[in-house]
């Protein structure tokens, strides 16, 4: 049984839980869960009032064309999805600034070789995209000394940490990201925005890490600004193409750590409370938790 259907029925025995295309008479369901669906699937409901994202990004969703316009999209929204995402991003940036990658790269060789390590407070991490995730890592960040930025499509106030504001301040928040975290939407403003230009504008040495989506990053920039000496690396959880096709040169290239997109993982244990609320509120009409704009785009 899969984990949603096991978790959800053990929350609410009762409920007609069905997956898709097996047996299911189209025009009773009402409520949709997804991950990745065949695009033009759900033109084929004629009731449906409410389909969720299982994760926190919904961009899978709202890239299908045929979804009807009455149709509410929402998204998780999970404390353990979120502190998942401040941990690893956290010991990313660790991993990163006392150089671990160089010292197992070094094992091979047999060299016993130090090298010189910064203190957090000396660095400033920017984190593009100040939702519940980048507001967590933030704060995270700042906890442990290192200075933080923020840059988000609208104004946003956090605590000692400044946040710079749209396409007018972009290039000063990246001035400012000695290591740059992407967590921001996947939309038609963001797609790509790691490119050659903009990654030219972090400071000399700066690190990336995308922990968003692999469409925020174009591969070949990415690599030839490493190659030139402009960045110091990047870690990539999430890529263009995944799983990663067998050859990439991101598998091999020295200053590039790839994983397997599981940065925060949404667990359904503790995500179908949220899932079962908005059942019920979507069958009585109230308004549904964590709603997502399509206009927006999250
Ligand atoms: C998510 C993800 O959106 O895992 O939750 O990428």
């Amino acid at each position: 049984m899969s984990p949603w259907v096991k978790a959800l029925k053990e929350k609410r025995p009762e409920l007609d839980v069905r997956i898709y295309p097996h047996d299911l008479p189209r025009e009773e369901v009402t409520f949709a869960l997804a991950w990745n669906h065949p695009l033009g699937v759900f033109k084929e409901f004629p009731n449906l009032k409410s389909i969720s994202s299982l994760g926190a990004g919904v961009d899978h969703i709202l890239k299908d064309p045929d979804i009807p316009e009455q149709v509410q999209i929402t998204r998780i929204k999970d404390e353990n999805l979120t502190n998942d995402m401040a941990d690893f991003t956290m010991a990313l940036v660790l991993n990163h600034m006392r150089g671990l990658h160089a010292y197992k790269a070094a094992e091979k060789t047999q060299t016993w070789k130090p090298h010189k390590y910064k203190r957090n407070e000396d660095v400033t991490v920017g984190v593009m995209g100040i939702g519940t995730l980048g507001t967590e890592v933030a704060h995270r960040l700042s906890s442990i000394g290192f200075k933080v930025t923020g840059w988000a499509s609208s104004a946003k106030r956090l605590e000692s940490i400044k946040v710079y504001t749209g396409p007018d301040e972009r290039d000063a928040f990246l001035a400012t990201a000695d290591i740059l975290i992407c967590l921001l939407p996947l939309t038609p403003e963001t797609a790509n925005i790691l490119n050659k230009d903009n990654l030219l504008k972090l400071p000399k040495q700066a690190y990336v890490i995308n922990v968003a989506r692999g469409e925020h990053l174009v591969e070949e920039d990415l690599i030839q600004v490493i190659d030139a000496g402009h960045l110091a690396g990047a870690s990539l959880d999430v890529l263009r193409e995944e799983p990663l096709p067998e050859g990439h040169p991101f598998w091999t290239h020295p200053k590039i750590s790839v994983t397997p997109h599981i940065a925060s993982v949404t667990d359904p244990e503790s995500a179908v409370v949220q899932l079962l609320e908005n059942y019920d509120r979507a069958q009585s009409g109230e308004p549904l938790l964590n709603l997502v704009s399509r206009t927006k785009g999250y």
